[in-house]
């Protein structure tokens, strides 16, 4: 019994002294790191996978975060949900990349309420009261759609006016600023052009497979295609593979122009092959913009409102193998 007594107190005293020692390694590094939740919209492009591998590698243990990634599938609705499993866990940041920019106001009014400052990423969101987040870091949409509206005037200033441009218009996700603002591009240029006629508006929803379906049900009936203007490069992908199969051909002495975005590594090369003619960029490696708005917010310094990235446009005679092979994304 006593030998029995002893051994508790042994084992006892084993767990208390173990429990000192890991208690405030635990506690420390708990309080070390920064926790943010991050929802990011889906998985539906090139653009999107680097976007998120950009985040993980930038926000990692070793630089001092946590990141919490949910995946909303192109779900408004699971982003809501993502949203409010952050304020339960209690983080001390949240990332967003909005599907859409409608529908925002109150789940965002929530992250406030809770006293979580939130970052808006690439999309933006439509709320009246833009206190309700502290900056939105991205891309200017309508300043790629415009690029890619004046390559196209430029290219067919020649052309006689009274010959018609047909432009086949490729759509990315209804009401994401990325669709908004390069379809506003392309609607405000074909206003301005009389003879600039949007012969049809395929949905594609940014991505591969949505694309080559519509394109290869529109191709059917519809062959007098002189440009098209898709606003991903994923959709141009499947648009290029529909294409192919009409037997329909495209890029340097094709019979369609093609204008992407994004100018991802496989359009770039798709580019110099001469396949596509141009390619607008979309920089998708936010992590470390990120970071710095964080290092901003953390020192108490002052945040602009809007962050955007600086991009350019490329055609086949801004390219090399080694522009192509070095491109992150
Ligand atoms: O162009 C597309 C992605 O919002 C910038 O979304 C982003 C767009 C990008 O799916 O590839």
């Amino acid at each position: 019994m006593k030998r029995l007594y002893s051994l508790i107190v042994v084992m006892v005293l084993a767990l208390f002294l173990s429990a000192c020692n890991k208690a405030p390694e635990a506690q420390q590094s708990d309080e070390e790191l920064f926790v943010i939740g991050f929802s990011q919209l889906g998985s539906e492009s090139d653009w999107r996978l680097a976007n998120t591998r950009s985040m993980v590698e930038t926000f990692t243990n070793e630089n001092g975060y946590e990141l919490i990634v949910q995946n909303a599938k192109q779900q408004q609705e699971n982003q809501f949900s993502a949203v409010r499993s952050f304020i339960l866990e209690g983080v001390d940041l949240i990332v967003i990349a909005p599907t859409v920019e409608e529908g925002w106001e109150t789940v965002l009014k929530e992250i406030y309420n809770a006293g979580i400052p939130v970052i808006i990423m690439d999309r933006s969101v439509a709320v009246d009261n833009t206190e309700l987040y502290l900056t939105n870091v991205g891309s200017d949409f309508l300043w790629q759609g415009e690029q890619a509206v004046a390559w196209l005037e430029d290219e067919t200033k020649d052309m006689p006016e009274d010959q018609t441009l047909r432009i086949l218009h490729l759509q990315g996700t209804y009401g994401a600023t990325a669709q908004l603002m390069r379809t506003k591009a392309l609607e405000d240029a074909a206003a301005l052009h009389s003879n600039w006629e949007i012969t049809a508006q395929l949905y594609g929803d940014f991505t591969e497979a949505k694309a080559y379906e519509v394109m290869t049900e529109y191709l059917k009936t519809n062959r007098d295609i002189d440009v098209l203007y898709s606003e991903n490069d994923n959709m141009t992908f499947g648009a290029m593979r529909a294409l192919d199969e009409a037997g329909i051909t495209y890029g340097e002495g094709g019979q369609v122009k093609i204008i992407t975005f994004d100018a991802s590594r496989q359009a770039l090369q798709y580019c110099l092959d001469g396949l596509i003619d141009l390619c607008v960029e979309c920089n998708p490696m936010h992590g470390p913009r990120v970071e710095e708005l964080i290092r901003q917010y953390r020192a108490g310094e002052h945040i602009p409102k809007h962050v955007y990235v600086e991009e350019q446009v490329f055609t086949r005679e801004d390219l090399t193998q080694e522009i192509v092979d070095a491109r992150e994304y």
